[in-house]
């Protein structure tokens, strides 16, 4: 639990408060819809190379914190950088996304490295965070995150990303040996990965589980909530003071219940379910962050201002942090962002 007398109005929600006016910071809030953001990644040659340069890592973090004043700042960095550090191959195809190696059997997972050497590739990162606890305001809460091991290992087996994550249901079902040691091997590295964030200066860690709502049944609870909950056990019992956001985005009913059996101080929320819903069936297990759907930082305008005053009003009786139900998209408008913000702060 964090300190709830703490002046950061994201670690007194994450201990528990509520708020009338919540405290906002929007997923994907340094990127492509921000001019700035395009010139520095430009400065930097491509994605990646910004990953790794932690004084222009620092720089995009910062962007939307001065533009908008946001109450959080997320660490500018990628969930596929893990993967990299494990020894995958990792590149971006403009206009395309990511590409990585492929984890088709046990021989590619043999060619993997240890759980101890992913430093190596990562110490940039941690440099980016030990650069922002020194730079943002003393009132922005600091945010690591990594992917959670199931959507980590859908973009490992397949090599990029995919509707449907067919190819690793597929290994899941064929090489169910070789499929867990995966997962298993992703959970070690995500824990040592975000226990060094921490370390360096990270005050909350989120978990990113994007393609959870694929898994079904036991699955989900095997490959989403299991590694979860052996994740923050572990971080737990390191960094006790820690908070953490587990994000199973389209859990759907899987989301009932997630804060106990995971451990986690606060489940972020997609748009695929109402804030009447979060607050009836989710909040009542602990914080909540969301859910405002990303396409209204698009098209703005009265519906903007009314769902977004609706999901205040809704979440207001609980712990709540608001955010979009899914990152922002390319195409937004910076306008729209201010809009948000200010409605937020207004109701
Ligand atoms: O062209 C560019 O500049 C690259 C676009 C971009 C950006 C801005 C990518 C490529 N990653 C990022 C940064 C990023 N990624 C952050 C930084 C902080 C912030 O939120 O401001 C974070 C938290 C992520 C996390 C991430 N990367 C996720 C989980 C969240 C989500 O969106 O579901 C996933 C799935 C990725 C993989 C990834 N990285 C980039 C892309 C285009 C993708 C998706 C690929 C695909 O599924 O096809």
């Amino acid at each position: 639990m964090a300190n709830p007398t703490s002046d950061k109005t994201i670690l007194r929600a994450l201990a528990g408060e509520e708020q009338a006016t919540p405290p906002i910071w929007m997923m994907r809030q340094a990127g492509r819809y921000l001019p700035e953001y395009k010139a520095t990644r430009a400065k930097a040659g491509d994605f990646l190379s910004l990953c790794y340069n932690p004084e222009l890592a620092t720089e995009v973090t910062l962007q939307p914190i001065r533009r908008f004043g946001f109450d959080g700042a997320i660490l500018f960095a990628d969930i596929l950088l893990v993967p990299q550090a494990l020894g995958a191959d990792l590149w971006f195809v403009t206009g395309e996304g990511p590409r990585l190696s492929t984890i088709t059997g046990e021989a590619e997972l043999a060619q993997l490295r240890s759980v101890d050497d992913i430093h190596e590739t990562l110490s940039p990162i941690y440099q980016t965070v030990r650069n922002l606890r020194q730079e943002l305001p003393k009132e922005t809460t600091l945010i690591g995150f990594a992917g959670a091991p199931w959507t980590v290992a859908t973009y490992m087996i397949a090599g990029k990303g995919t509707p449907d994550q067919g190819p690793a249901h597929a290994l899941k079902g064929t090489h169910p040996a070789v499929f867990d040691a995966l997962i298993e091997r992703i959970t070690e590295a995500t824990i040592e990965y975000l226990s060094a964030q921490i370390d360096a200066g990270a005050e909350v860690v989120k978990l990113f589980d994007s393609w959870a709502g694929s898994l079904k049944g036991p699955d989900f609870q095997r490959y989403a909530l299991e590694p979860t909950r052996q994740i923050i056990a572990a971080l737990k019992l390191r960094h006790p003071e820690t908070p953490i956001i587990a994000f199973p985005r389209q859990a759907g009913d899987n989301y009932i219940g997630f804060h106990e059996a995971t451990g986690a101080d606060c489940v972020a929320v997609d748009d695929s379910v109402t804030a009447d819903w979060v607050a009836k069936h989710v909040q009542p297990g602990g914080c909540v962050q969301g859910n405002l759907a990303s396409r209204h930082m698009v098209t703005g305008g009265e519906e903007l201002v009314s769902e977004t005053q609706h999901i205040v009003r809704t979440l207001r009786g609980g712990p709540h942090i608001f955010n979009l139900g899914h990152g922002i998209t390319p195409d937004a408008d910076p306008a729209n962002v201010q809009l948000m913000i200010d409605t937020v702060r207004g109701a």
